[in-house]
């Protein structure tokens, strides 16, 4: 039996530049190939030291091919396999905090990004601001030099950084977060000030926290990716990921130590992220989250299966045009309709096995930017809006953690354990609903909204929600 070689790196490894919080497959498949084509397009010194927080899977993966991987572009036509050669190391920072303050403070680390998911930034999803008693802040005010968060990493570099004459390096969040830069800003001040308020000032004053938008759907990767990758393309690469072809970086241009040339690869610098994040947020991710649930609970795996059922894509019609549109304003160069039309193909090219599993992960973290701004600003309006009422209703029935057949869910969330308490309670959706990281008052308390949510979660407990969903698209 032959076996299959091992990927080898086609350039050389660029000098350092950049350096990545959390080198997961969106990583892989986004920040690393936009730098790796602003780099091919207009040079520079970008080369990404990419930083696992948690598993040492990245780095095993990449460091025999010297952090060369591939990207598989899979449209329905078929895949185009690229090499990204942007990485220049992997650590694990469990395995060396100190060797990753180093990387942060070496003069030229000039970015930090990061896409450390949701629950990275340690905050309460409503307010904003740091969550002090999570255990992983804890612990980074206890260890400062051997931090365990983000948060804790990035203030210790910066600190490093200043005793070291060093100008700081610009922190640019690649999450899924409104204001993605204010959020980071905020839990790092937060977290700096229970330091030493004079480094909080000092963080305040110099560093930038620009805000961007980030688009590109990308599936967990299979080992039938990587089987199909191999009879391809004749090399074996565990570290390979697998998106679709759309993507799209809106990035605020506030980088005072340099950037790499991203609109030679095609993304929009612009002066003002927040309505393409409200866009993308509300009418990608809300909808999204919207199809992880109901979908989930009907039984379809993936989210093409559930936008192939004809009244889960009338949901997403009815939630876009009736709920979602009137409450954003139309960003600088869009069209909203044609935005939505363009999502609900995206959503059905059948050879992307996104799984709404996966994108029911961490719903208590997503939730309130995703749906729940949406709610408020339906009510603002005077609008009760039924479709993300059912949204959140589905969402109270996926948390429970029984599915309709009465199976187990695999329920992955940081507040997993509140959920399934707030579901066995006696009335579960006031038990949710007074979650007030997730909710608030203003939500819970509104007569009207509490009733459409009690009148969905009924339909989805006695007749499930295929039925559900039905009903509401009819
Ligand atoms: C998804 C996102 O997993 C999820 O929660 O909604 O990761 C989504 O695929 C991306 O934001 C698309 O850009």
């Amino acid at each position: 039996m032959t076996t299959t070689p091992r990927l080898t790196r086609d350039t050389a490894a660029p000098a350092p530049g950049i350096l990545h919080l959390g080198p997961g497959a969106f990583f892989r498949a986004f920040i690393a190939p936009y730098v790796d084509e602003a780099m091919m397009a207009a040079g520079g010194d970008w080369g990404i030291t990419a930083v696992s927080l948690q598993s040492p899977r990245a780095r095993d993966a990449l460091a025999p091919q010297d952090g060369a991987y591939m990207a598989v572009e899979r449209g329905p036509e078929g895949d185009v396999a690229r090499q990204i050669g942007s990485i220049r190391a992997v650590l694990v920072a469990p395995e060396d905090p100190q060797a990753v303050i180093a990387a942060m403070a070496a003069p030229e680390t000039r970015i930090v990004t990061l896409t450390v998911t949701e629950k990275g930034y340690c905050h309460n999803p409503r307010s904003g601001r740091l969550q002090a008693d999570h255990p992983d802040i804890q612990h980074d005010l206890a260890h400062p030099q051997a931090p365990r968060s983000a948060i804790g990493f990035l203030v210790a570099g910066l600190e490093r950084r200043f005793a070291s004459g060093l100008p700081p390096f610009t922190v640019l969040s690649c999450d899924n977060l409104p204001a993605n830069g204010r959020v980071v800003r905020q839990v790092v001040l937060d977290y700096a000030a229970r330091r030493a308020p004079a480094l909080a000032d000092r963080i305040a004053d110099q560093v930038a926290f620009p805000a961007c938008m980030v688009d590109r759907i990308t599936p967990a990767t299979t080992p039938d990716d990587i089987a199909a990758l191999a009879a391809s393309e004749g090399v074996s690469d565990p570290a390979m990921v697998v998106h679709e072809p759309f993507r799209q970086w809106v990035i605020e241009d506030q980088f005072p130590q340099g950037r790499p040339a991203w609109e030679a690869a095609g993304a929009q610098m612009v002066t003002d992220v927040e309505p393409h994040e409200l866009m993308k947020l509300r009418c990608l991710n809300g909808t999204h989250s919207t199809l992880a649930y109901l979908g989930y609970l009907a039984g379809h795996e993936t989210v093409s299966e559930a936008v192939a059922d004809a009244p889960f894509a009338a949901l997403c019609e009815r939630l876009w045009h009736r709920e979602i549109l009137p409450t954003i304003p139309v960003p600088q160069g869009e069209n909203l309709p044609a935005y939505c039309a363009a999502l609900l193909t995206r959503y059905r090219n059948p050879a992307i096995r996104h799984r709404t599993w996966q994108i029911a992960m961490d719903g208590s973290q997503k939730l309130p930017q995703r749906i729940l701004g949406t709610v408020r600003d339906n009510l603002a309006a005077g609008r009760l809006p039924a479709g993300l009422c059912l949204a959140i209703a589905g969402w109270m029935r996926y948390a429970g953690g029984i599915d309709e057949a009465g199976t187990a869910i695999d329920v992955r969330d940081p507040l997993a354990d509140e959920l399934r308490a707030a579901a066995a309670a006696a009335d579960p959706v006031a038990a949710f609903l007074a979650m007030d990281s997730v909710f608030g008052a203003d939500l819970a308390n509104h007569r009207d909204l509490v009733a459409a949510i009690r009148s969905a979660h009924d339909a989805l407990t006695s007749h499930g929600a295929a039925a559900a969903v039905r009903a509401f698209a009819s």
